[in-house]
């Protein structure tokens, strides 16, 4: 199988992939692409959309990563990144759904506002990746990347504050499905390589950090993604932070 991955470094559902990717023992060469400059590269490649991940697969275009997580299972179905049951398969769906629509943009956001904050951080995001020029280039002319990708993503006061009221729900969603056996069972699935990495990134916040690790949804990252790269010291306003102070959490 030929398979071709374009990512950005540290991207959550780019790392979703490769972990997708993996659990199917599907060898392939992954293309780092910097932020906003990868929406160039995806054209000139021929893919129609703008974001990755994005994967050519023998001579197929495919993008985003539920999309992808299909391909994969239709090109190569054992392992299976799906349960067979089909009650199971739709809770597994629902997960999966909600790690993508609800649960990944909420963290996108809380990670560009800090960086838009202090662009230090940026560099560990990189570590290890190949971007073409050397990263001490790359973080040198971060600023109006970091600019327009915090635009693109909305990452602006308003939706940084919403998006960190918003996670204890979020958190306890996923508490929930751990709870029913939906996510990081005994042979892992879709949804828990969708949601841990959204968990690993946000594990990578040192103010999130102390949310998340101590509970179910916690273990599920460190389990998935004990490697996520980069690091992010505390930046955000101690009152945003209020909300994911309430409560103790359940213990993993
Ligand atoms: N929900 C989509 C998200 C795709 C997405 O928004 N990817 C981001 C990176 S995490 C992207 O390509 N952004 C373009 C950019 O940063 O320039 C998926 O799971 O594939």
């Amino acid at each position: 199988m030929n398979a071709h991955l374009f990512v950005i470094p540290a991207s959550h559902p780019s790392i979703t992939v490769e972990l997708m990717l993996d659990h199917k023992g599907i060898a392939y060469k992954r293309t780092d692409l910097l932020p906003v400059i990868s929406k160039a590269v995806l054209r000139a490649a021929g893919f129609p959309g703008v974001t990755v991940p994005a994967l050519k697969i023998d001579g197929a275009k495919v993008q985003g990563s539920r999309q992808i997580a299909r391909e994969l299972e239709r090109l190569r179905p054992e392992p299976p990144l799906f349960p067979s049951d089909p009650a199971q398969r739709a809770a597994v769906e629902e997960a999966e759904r909600f790690g993508d629509e609800e649960l990944q943009h909420p963290v996108r956001q809380i990670l560009w506002w800090s960086i838009k904050r202090d662009k230090t951080p940026l560099r560990s995001y990189s570590e290890g990746a190949k971007l073409g020029l050397p990263i001490g280039l790359a973080m040198k002319t971060a600023a109006p990347i970091v600019a327009l990708s915090a635009r693109f993503n909305e990452a602006d006061d308003e939706h940084a504050r919403n998006a960190l009221a918003a996670l204890p729900a979020l958190l306890q969603r996923v508490d929930d499905w751990i709870g029913a056996g939906v996510l990081n069972g005994e042979t892992l699935n879709a949804a828990d390589f969708q949601i841990a990495t959204s968990l690993g990134l946000a594990l990578t916040l040192d103010d999130l950090r102390p949310a998340i690790e101590n509970r179910p949804a916690g273990a599920l990252a460190k389990r998935v993604v004990p490697d996520y790269p980069g690091h992010t010291p505390p930046i955000l306003p101690p009152a945003w932070l209020e909300p994911l102070r309430g409560g103790e959490p359940a213990t993993a």
